[in-house]
C-alpha cells in the first residue's frame, strides 16, 4: 500500500508513538522540559521518520487530527510526570500552519488543558517561520488567544525562513529555537556570526533562546560563552520513549 494509505490507519491502529528530546539548561545540568517528536512505528517497515511522512501528513490533511493527538499525548504525559512528583518540567510541542488554518485551534489546545489538567504554563507551542511570514488575521488572532491563556510561543529552526525581523516584537512569542544548520557550522566563522547575532538579539527583544542539535561539548561550551544556556541534541540525549526518559533523568 502507498504510504499515504497507511498513514490513514496509522492513527486509528495505535502505530503512531512520540518520543521526547530533553531541552537541558547547561549552567544547571538540569533538564528544563522536553519536545515532543513524532514516530511511527510502521508494522512492517519499522520506525519511519517523520521527515518522510510529515509531509504527507501536510499535503492530505491528515497533520490536523494527528497534530491533536500528539498534543493530547504529550500534554497527558507531562501531567502523569507531574503527578508522580517529578520535576515541573516543560513540554514543547510543534504545531503545523495547517493545525493554525483552523479556526478552532484555540479551542482544541484549551480543552485539551482542561481534560488533561496540565496548567499551561508548562506547555510550548514550536512555530514555524512560514506561519510567521503569512501573518494572517487568524493565526495572530490565534496566537494572541493562547499566549493570553499562558501558553508559551516559540519559533522553531529561527533563522532559516524568510520572515523579517520586525514581527518579533509585535508577535507574542516568548522563545528562539536556533536551527541546527547553525549549531552545526558554528564553529566556522559564518555560521558563528549567526549564531551570535540571532542570541544577542534574542536578549535585546527579551526572548528566551535554545539552541538545537548540539552534538558536541565545543559547541555547548561556544553557546554557553555567547549566554545561550537552553541546549537540545544529541550531546546530551537524542529523542526517547517516556519511561526512558524518566529513569536516565529523574532517579
Ligand atoms: O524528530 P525528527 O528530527 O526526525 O523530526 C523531523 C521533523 O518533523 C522536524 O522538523 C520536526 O519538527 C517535525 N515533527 C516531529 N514531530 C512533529 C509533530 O508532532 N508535529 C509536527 N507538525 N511536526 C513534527
Ligand atoms: O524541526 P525540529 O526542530 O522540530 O526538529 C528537531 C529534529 O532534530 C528532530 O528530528 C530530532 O530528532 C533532530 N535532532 C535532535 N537533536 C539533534 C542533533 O543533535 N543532531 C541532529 N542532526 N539532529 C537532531
Ligand atoms: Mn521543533
Ligand atoms: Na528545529
Amino acid at each position: 500500500i502507498k504510504l499515504e494509505n497507511a498513514l490513514y490507519k496509522a492513527l486509528e491502529e495505535d502505530e503512531l508513538i512520540i518520543f521526547y528530546q530533553p531541552q537541558i539548561n547547561y549552567k544547571t545540568n538540569r533538564i528544563k522540559g522536553v519536545e515532543a517528536l513524532l514516530r511511527w512505528n510502521h508494522r512492517k517497515q519499522g520506525m519511519i521518520s517523520p521527515e518522510k511522512f510529515i509531509p504527507i501528513a501536510e499535503e492530505t490533511g491528515l497533520i490536523v487530527p494527528i497534530g491533536e493527538w500528539v498534543l493530547k499525548e504529550a500534554c497527558k504525559q507531562l501531567k502523569e510526570w507531574h503527578n508522580q512528583g517529578y520535576p515541573l518540567i516543560n513540554m514543547s510541542v510543534n504545531l503545523s500552519v495547517h493545525q493554525f488554518e483552523q479556526n478552532n485551534l484555540f479551542s482544541i489546545v484549551k480543552n485539551i488543558l482542561k481534560e488533561t489538567d496540565l496548567s499551561p504554563e508548562y506547555l510550548q507551542l514550536e512555530l514555524t517561520e512560514n506561519l510567521i511570514v503569512k501573518n494572517t488575521e487568524l493565526t495572530l488572532k490565534t496566537m494572541t488567544q493562547l499566549n493570553g491563556l499562558g501558553i508559551n510561543l516559540a519559533i522553531d529552526d529561527f533563522g532559516t525562513g524568510y520572515s523579517s525581523l520586525g514581527y518579533l516584537k509585535n508577535l507574542p512569542i516568548s522563545t528562539l529555537k536556533i536551527d541546527k544548520s547553525f549549531v552545526q557550522e558554528m564553529l566556522s566563522d559564518d555560521a558563528a556570526a549567526i549564531t551570535k547575532t540571532i542570541i544577542t538579539l534574542a536578549q535585546n527583544l527579551n526572548l528566551e533562546v535554545i539552541a538545537e542539535g548540539v552534538e558536541t561539548k565545543e559547541q555547548a561550551e561556544f553557546l554557553s560563552a555567547q549566554n545561550c544556556h537552553f541546549m537540545q541534541g544529541y550531546f546530551f540525549s537524542k529523542p526517547m520513549k517516556a519511561e526512558d526518559i524518566m529513569k536516565e533523568y529523574f532517579q
